[in-house]
């Protein structure tokens, strides 16, 4: 086996961590060969949960794993690692406004880029707690050593939800349902994009009629699908949320087949698709294979999805401006 590849998941005793964890310890991620060191990054008063996690992953016997170490300091958590999974961040309270969670949330990003300024440098940053997208451009602004390329937000939960909608709809297998990106924001505003998805090659349009739900219902579970698991199950997506989180870090480490893309909140370029440079965006994403990946030009877009992708936009600026001061 070659050397282990350091992984550190901040938030390590929460929920996500909980699922997340014991799937990149088994090997799932980086392949039966490869060991994994995994960094559990907690708050002090949550050091004891994580101990607790360390211990059912350490009772699992997984062969590709390396070794567990729990830190309660974020530079030294992030020491040498390939991968952080930003997951740690405050859940939203009762009666808290969205704006109010951005504000909230944004030190902790920032102490966490200037960590990973210090500690780390050839890593890949994958940032999950919310808001995730912007939680993700105020840590790649504070972290300016390591290449903006290499941090990103996860909408692939997003994605696979708006598969399984379409999957079910249409009466087909999810893996039939292809190329759906995201556009914008992980949040209400996302443009789950129906239009040029696939369902066994064929438009997803020629094979739903139902134009009314595409537009409607569909985009609509979508966007409120967290809040939906909320009501039902009186806690966040977890399980499903690593599930996204594993995909993300394979679909970014595999080739991406030809004519095939997935979604990825990374840093605009200020070119694709007339969104402003400087925000942390959901695009369709084209993986090489090699560690680097583009974003995928040419996709066409009807007025419908641009009016959708401008007000997604529009909320990544005003999140922007609410954290100006966070940002250098
Ligand atoms: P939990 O509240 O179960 O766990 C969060 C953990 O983070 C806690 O153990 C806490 O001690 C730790 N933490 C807080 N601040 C920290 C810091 N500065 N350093 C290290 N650890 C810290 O939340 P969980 O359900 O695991 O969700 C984690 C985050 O994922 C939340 O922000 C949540 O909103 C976000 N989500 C993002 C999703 C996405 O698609 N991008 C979907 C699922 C989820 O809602």
């Amino acid at each position: 086996m070659s050397s282990p590849i350091h992984v550190a998941v901040t938030g390590a005793a929460g929920q996500i961590g909980y699922s997340l964890l014991f799937r990149i310890a088994s090997g799932e991620v980086f392949g039966p060969k490869q060991k994994v060191r995994l960094h559990l990054v907690e708050l002090p008063v949550a050091i004891k949960g994580a101990e607790g996690t360390a211990m059912e992953i350490d009772d699992c016997g997984f062969s590709t794993l390396d070794g567990i170490d729990i830190y309660d300091n974020p530079e030294q958590g992030f020491s040498g690692i390939n991968y952080a999974l930003l997951v740690g961040s405050k859940p939203r309270g009762p009666g808290m406004e969205r704006n109010d969670l951005i504000r909230d949330n944004g030190p902790i990003f920032v102490g966490q880029g200037k960590a990973l300024a210090k500690a780390a440098s050839d890593v890949r940053v994958v940032v999950v707690g919310n808001p995730c997208n912007t939680n993700c451009l105020i840590a790649m602004n504070n972290c300016r050593d390591i290449p903006a390329a290499q941090f990103s937000a996860m909408t692939m939960l997003d994605e696979n939800r708006a598969r399984a909608q379409i999957a079910a709809k249409a009466e087909v297998g999810v893996g039939e349902v292809g190329r759906l990106a995201i556009w914008g924001n992980h949040s209400s505003t996302m443009f789950p994009d129906y239009e040029n998805a696939t369902i066994n090659g064929k438009s997803v349009t020629e094979v739903i009629s139902d134009q009314d739900w595409l537009q409607g219902e569909f985009i609509s579970t979508v966007q409120k699908r967290g809040a939906a698991i909320i009501a039902a199950r009186g806690k966040s997506s977890a399980a499903s949320a690593a599930n996204a989180c594993i995909d993300h870090i394979k679909r970014f480490r595999e080739k991406t087949p030809e004519g095939s893309w997935f979604s990825a909140a990374v840093p605009s370029d200020g070119k694709s698709y007339d969104i402003p440079s400087g925000l942390i965006f959901s695009y369709p994403v084209r993986s090489n294979g090699d560690g680097s990946y583009e974003i995928v030009e040419g996709v066409k877009l009807s007025d419908f999805a641009r009016t959708k992708i401008k007000s997604t936009t529009e909320e990544l600026l005003s999140e922007r401006e609410i954290v100006k001061e966070l940002l250098c």
